[in-house]
């Protein structure tokens, strides 16, 4: 058999054996009972698990025996996000639930079996944003229903519509953490177990949750996500990307025994094919090359913005993450709540430290200090489970943001925030953070002698899902300005 994971477009079209074993597969997990550790539902639970959400769907009958296991947080609601457990956390998740649908696999069929990957940023594949045929088609070959279409999505999707902001622009960060956690590829620094932390990295805000947003439905929905099928697909990429990134010179994945061995103040733990058996505890390192989570893949270089082996000339290096610094410049005062309409922020800069900034942007040269801007979004809170918000810089005063996608620093999917948002015993609700780089948009205001370094306005626009009824708070926004050496 085959020992790596392939592209799902390689496969061939339609019923592919592999996509016609996974949907045979799913149909059998599917009718598990939820207390059943291999169940389809016990397996979506540990990403993010509601009761009372769970039994509006559908999902779970009224009164109906929940395991303990996904109440008390043991199995239930682990998924990793906004922190450096993001990569380590998901790898392991793929890893259990390829094993456990491959013995269903060979239980069913005889055959062998490996999670595909969706391939959505292959430039070289015309229909790579299609969802595979197979994710869409009404019925299995025999006429019976399909699975891999069951739960709900955007009505009527059959491709990826991104309305900007879906890219491979993470690739081109050097280091998976920086400023003591505040930036970076991966996440912001915890040592402990978090559902929802407080500063998501650059792979974790795209692709990652614009393609969860761009799907919709149960797949738009951190409580529900891991019950459609595509879910591990897009998953599976999301791993890649990450193997891709710390393969490529010049990247610099981190080594702190915090992210290694973490978390400290509980295991992770991943349920294992065939019983009700106790699971398997890990860490991150068991994740790596050569740890019992690791599953190499076919390929590196397609769809993933890096080449391997090649050094990455995408962006400067800025030298060791660990003489880098990040500093705020200066923030804006007051909370900034977006219902239906768009809101204006003002954000006092420190002139000289904004004007250095600029200077030193574009240093090329060995040995020359060269800097980045970011915009910090902190604590955005609200209740919707993921809301599109564009933040624009310097955009004229009344003019259209939609007329103005030079002034746009980022459009964010706000994918996990009804999660983050919550106060219960799990949740502290302080909500989701986003760094965006505006580098590139500094240096076009700059060009167009509209950058004043004394201050910036921001201004947030709604998309879906954010309304009067369902406004968004951002708590905070600042500017940090990232210093380094190029080496
Ligand atoms: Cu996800």
């Amino acid at each position: 058999m085959t020992t790596f994971r392939q592209d799902v477009a390689t496969l061939g079209s339609g019923w592919n054996k592999t996509l016609l074993n996974y949907a045979l597969a799913m149909r059998a997990l599917d009718e598990q009972p939820i207390e059943d550790r291999n169940s389809w539902k016990f397996l979506g639970a540990m990403h993010g698990f509601h009761p009372q959400l769970w039994v509006n769907e559908r999902l779970i009958k009224t009164g109906a025996p929940i395991p303990v296991d996904l109440t008390n947080n043991t199995f239930g609601n682990q998924c990793q996000h906004g922190s450096w457990y993001f990569v380590s956390w998901h790898r392991a998740y793929l890893f259990a639930f390829e094993s456990i649908v491959a013995a269903k696999v060979k239980e069913l069929t005889g055959d062998d079996w490996l999670l595909p990957y969706w391939n959505y940023l292959n430039s070289n594949n015309p229909k790579a944003l299609y969802l595979p045929d197979a994710f869409v088609a009404k019925t299995l070959p025999d006429g019976s229903p399909n699975p891999l279409c069951k739960y709900p999505r955007r009505p009527g999707i059959t491709k990826l519509q991104p309305h900007g902001g879906f890219s491979l622009e993470a690739m081109d960060e050097n280091d998976f953490t920086v400023g003591n956690g505040t930036l970076g590829f991966g996440g912001g620094i915890t040592g402990d177990f978090v559902q929802f932390d407080g500063i998501a990295g650059e792979l974790e805000v795209n692709p990652h949750n614009t393609v969860h947003g761009l799907v919709g439905g149960y797949m738009g929905n951190a409580l529900l996500a891991g019950l459609d099928p595509i879910f591990w697909l897009h998953h599976c990429n999301i791993d890649r990307l990450w193997e891709a990134w710390m393969n490529t010179p010049g990247k610099t994945m981190v080594k702190d025994p915090r992210w290694s061995n973490g978390p400290a103040d509980r295991s992770f733990i991943m349920p294992v094919p065939g019983d009700n058996a106790p699971g398997v505890t890990f860490t991150s390192k068991d994740t790596l090359k050569g740890g019992k989570f690791y599953r190499p893949y076919d390929d590196l270089v397609s769809g993933t913005g890096v080449t391997p082996g090649a050094i990455a000339v995408a962006r400067v290096n800025m030298g060791s993450p660990t003489q880098q610094t990040v500093l705020p410049i200066g923030a804006n005062t007051t909370a900034v709540k977006v219902g239906g309409a768009s809101v204006d922020t003002h954000i006092d800069l420190e002139p000289t430290a904004a004007a250095k900034s600029i200077a030193t942007m574009g240093a090329n040269t060995l040995g020359k200090e060269v800097a980045r801007l970011y915009l910090s979004l902190e604590s955005v809170r609200g209740s919707a489970p993921s809301p599109l918000l564009d933040v624009y810089v310097n955009l004229p005063d009344g003019a259209d943001p939609a007329l103005n996608a030079d002034r746009l620093a980022g459009s964010l999917t706000l994918f996990g925030l009804n999660v983050a948002s919550q106060t219960d015993g799990h949740h502290a609700g302080t909500g989701l953070g986003y760094t965006i780089d505006i580098t590139d948009l500094a240096q076009r205001l700059t060009d167009a002698g509209d950058f004043d370094p004394n201050h910036l306005r921001v201004t947030l626009v709604p998309g879906e899902q954010i309304s009067d009824e369902e406004p968004v708070t951002v708590e905070r926004i600042s500017v940090l300005k990232r210093s380094g050496v190029v080496s």
